[in-house]
């Protein structure tokens, strides 16, 4: 059975940037429905509930395809917060540091040139989807629940969430305002870990 993790930090911690309410919603409403159709997707298929839902999103072919679309959709949807929640952080913002700081700096010309790259990539994402920084530091969009795992790609180490489940509430339509906010909560020293490990693989 997958479950959903507990924030690292207070519904309101990462207010004003996103509000308590949202944060209410976002974990414990939506993260919570694609758990559950997860688990009911995966009822009767112990072999593949018990495998970790990495595993299961690089594997979708050893999934039946009466429940492929499910746990697409609903294992992306689990794997994709429970990144999110964790990137996060109520200390967040600034710049990254150390290896990850200097070859986002390498490959991009200056963080701000990274940033504005990024944020292009979330406002023109047509409807509900995902936009990550990979452990190869490219910048990559995905639709509804979907990332770079599905296509055998290299694992996200950032992922930024532009449904509008994500910041209607605060920001209604303007997108770009919630992208602009969004980088002041995050967390830099865990992606920074997240790459490091990567790199050491
Ligand atoms: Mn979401």
């Amino acid at each position: 059975m997958f479950t959903v993790p507990e924030l690292g930090y207070e519904y309101g911690a990462l207010a004003p940037h996103i509000s308590e309410d949202i944060m209410r919603l976002h974990h414990d409403k939506h993260h919570v429905a694609y758990v559950t159709k997860l688990n009911a997707a995966l009822e009767g298929q112990d072999e593949l509930a018990s495998r970790d839902v990495v595993d299961l999103l690089r594997h979708l072919d050893d999934v039946p395809e009466s429940i492929r679309t499910a746990v697409r959709n609903n294992g992306g949807g689990h794997y994709n917060h429970s990144l999110f929640w964790q990137v996060l952080s109520p200390n967040g913002g600034g710049q990254p540091q150390g290896t990850l700081g200097e070859t986002l700096i390498q490959k991009y010309g200056s963080y701000e040139a990274f940033t504005e790259k990024f944020n292009a990539a979330a406002l023109s994402l047509f409807g509900s989807g995902w936009v990550w920084l990979t452990s190869e530091l490219e910048i990559v969009s995905s639709p509804n629940q979907d990332s770079p795992l599905l296509d055998g790609g290299a694992e996200p180490l950032l992922g930024l969430d532009v449904w509008e489940h994500a910041y209607y509430l605060d920001y209604k339509n303007k997108r770009d305002d919630y992208v602009a906010a969004w980088w002041n909560v995050v967390d830099w020293g865990f992606v920074s870990g997240r790459y490091d490990a990567a790199q050491a693989e």
